[in-house]
C-alpha cells in the first residue's frame, strides 16, 4: 500500500525555530504531499528551499489552514493564540512550539520519549502543544528516574542559549561580542542587560512570586508532562552568552534508594538520551557538541553526598532541535501514523 502523505503548514517559517521545523521535516522524510509557509505581511517575498524546490513564504491568514492536515506553529505566543482556533475549526491538527496552550486541561502537552499516549487527547480541541525547551531536555533523562525510583523533588538551574528568544536575540549576541572587542557603542535591545561576556538570572517576564515565567513553566509542564502533580520542582533559569544549546545543572532527591551507577547504566538504554561522562578524560556534555544535534546528552552523574537517595548530573541539549523542531516533528510523526 501506498504511504499516506499530509499537507502540512509552518506558521513562523522565517524565525529561528520555523526554518528549522522545515530542515526536520526534510531530513527525517515526513510523508509530505505539500508544504505551505506562513510568516507575517513582512516576509512576503521570501523563498525558503524544500527538498529542492523554492517555495514562496505567504502571509498567514484565517484562511490559510483550508484542506492543510497539520500545521506547525513558532510565530510566538499572540500569533498561536488567535490562529491556531481557526486552524483547527478547517479540521488541521496545530503542533504548537508557544506557550499559549501548553497548561490548557484540553490540550496534551507531549514529549514523544515520556508520553506519547497524550497525542490521542488532540480530538478535544485539534491542538498538541509541544513544551518549553528547558522542560522536554529535563524530562528526557528524568522520566526512567522516575518509573524507576519515583522522583520526589527536582531542583535545576539552567544555562540557556540566546537562540531559544529567536532571530533577534542571536544577532544581538553576535553584534554586542564585536562591538565589545573593537572598543565600540551597542545597545541592549532584546534583553534588558548586556549578554555578550555576561550572565543574566532572567529568561521572560518576573512573576508576583519573584520567578520568572520561564522558571515556572518548568515546574507546571514537568507534572503535566509525568501526568504526577506531587512531583516538587524548583528552578532558577539563566541566560548565558552561547548562541546554540541549554545545559542544566539538575539534582533529583528520589523515594527509593539510587546510585549514579545505576543510573548511568539505565540512561545508557534511555531512546533519545546519550551518556557522555568520562570525567577522568575531561569528557562531559557541552553546548557545542549538542548543536546539531537530535540526543540529549548527560554526564557528570554523581551521587549527592549531601542526602540519601539524591543524583546531580549536567544536562546539554540543542534548543532549537530537540527543545522545540524536533520535539513538534516527532510529535507530528506520531499523530500521522497512529491517528490520521
Ligand atoms: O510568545 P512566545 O511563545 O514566547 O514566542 C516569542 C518568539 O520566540 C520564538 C519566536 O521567534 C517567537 O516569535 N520562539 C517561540 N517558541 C520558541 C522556542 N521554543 C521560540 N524560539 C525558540 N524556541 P523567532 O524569531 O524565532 O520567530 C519569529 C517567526 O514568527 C513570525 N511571525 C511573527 N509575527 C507574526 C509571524 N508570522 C505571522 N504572523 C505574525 N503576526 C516571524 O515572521 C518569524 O517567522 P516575520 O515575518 O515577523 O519575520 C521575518 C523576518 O523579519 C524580521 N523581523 C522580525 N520582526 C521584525 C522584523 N523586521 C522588521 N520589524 C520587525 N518588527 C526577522 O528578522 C525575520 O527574519
Ligand atoms: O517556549 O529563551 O516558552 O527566550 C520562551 C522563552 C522558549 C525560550 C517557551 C527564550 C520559551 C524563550
Amino acid at each position: 500500500m501506498a504511504e499516506k502523505k499530509y499537507n502540512v503548514a509552518v506558521a513562523g517559517a522565517t524565525g529561528a525555530v520555523g526554518n528549522q521545523m522545515i530542515s526536520c521535516l526534510e531530513e527525517r522524510k515526513f510523508p509530505i504531499k505539500s508544504i505551505k509557509l506562513l510568516a507575517s505581511s513582512r516576509s512576503v517575498g521570501h523563498k525558503i528551499d524544500y527538498r529542492g524546490d523554492s517555495i514562496d513564504v505567504e502571509e498567514l491568514k484565517e484562511s490559510s489552514f483550508k484542506g492543510m492536515d497539520i500545521a506547525l506553529f513558532s510565530a510566538g505566543g499572540g500569533v498561536s493564540e488567535k490562529f491556531a482556533p481557526f486552524a483547527a475549526k478547517d479540521g488541521c491538527v496545530v503542533i504548537d512550539n508557544s506557550s499559549t496552550w501548553r497548561m490548557d486541561p484540553d490540550v496534551p502537552l507531549v514529549v514523544p520519549e515520556v508520553n506519547p499516549h497524550a497525542v490521542a487527547q488532540y480530538t478535544k480541541k485539534g491542538i498538541i502543544a509541544n513544551p518549553n525547551c528547558s522542560t522536554i531536555q529535563m524530562v528526557v533523562p528524568l522520566y526512567p528516574l522516575h518509573k524507576k525510583y519515583g522522583i520526589k523533588r527536582i531542583v535545576v538551574s539552567t544555562y540557556q542559549a540566546v537562540s531559544g528568544t529567536g532571530k533577534k536575540a542571536i544577532d544581538e549576541l553576535d553584534s554586542q561580542t564585536r562591538a565589545i572587542l573593537n572598543f565600540k557603542n551597542y545597545e541592549n535591545k532584546v534583553y534588558p542587560h548586556t549578554i555578550a561576556f555576561n550572565c543574566l538570572p532572567q529568561i521572560d517576564l518576573f512573576l508576583e512570586n519573584g520567578y520568572t515565567k520561564e522558571e515556572m513553566k518548568m515546574v507546571y509542564e514537568t507534572r503535566k508532562i509525568f501526568e504526577d502533580d506531587t512531583i516538587r520542582v524548583t528552578a532558577t533559569s539563566v541566560r548565558v552568552p552561547v548562541f546554540y544549546g541549554h545545559s542544566e545543572s539538575i539534582n533529583i532527591e528520589t523515594k527509593e534508594n539510587i546510585s549514579a551507577k545505576e543510573v548511568k547504566s539505565l540512561l545508557e538504554k534511555t531512546p533519545g538520551v546519550k551518556v557522555v561522562d568520562d570525567p577522568k578524560n575531561n569528557v562531559y556534555p557541552l553546548a557545542i557538541d549538542a548543536a546539531g544535534q537530535d540526543l540529549t546528552l548527560v554526564g557528570r552523574i554523581r551521587d549527592d553526598e549531601s542526602i540519601t537517595n539524591g543524583i546531580n548530573m549536567w544536562v546539554v541539549a540543542d534548543n532549537i532541535r530537540k527543545g522545540a523542531a524536533t520535539n513538534a516533528v516527532q510529535i507530528a510523526e506520531i499523530l500521522a501514523k497512529e491517528y490520521l
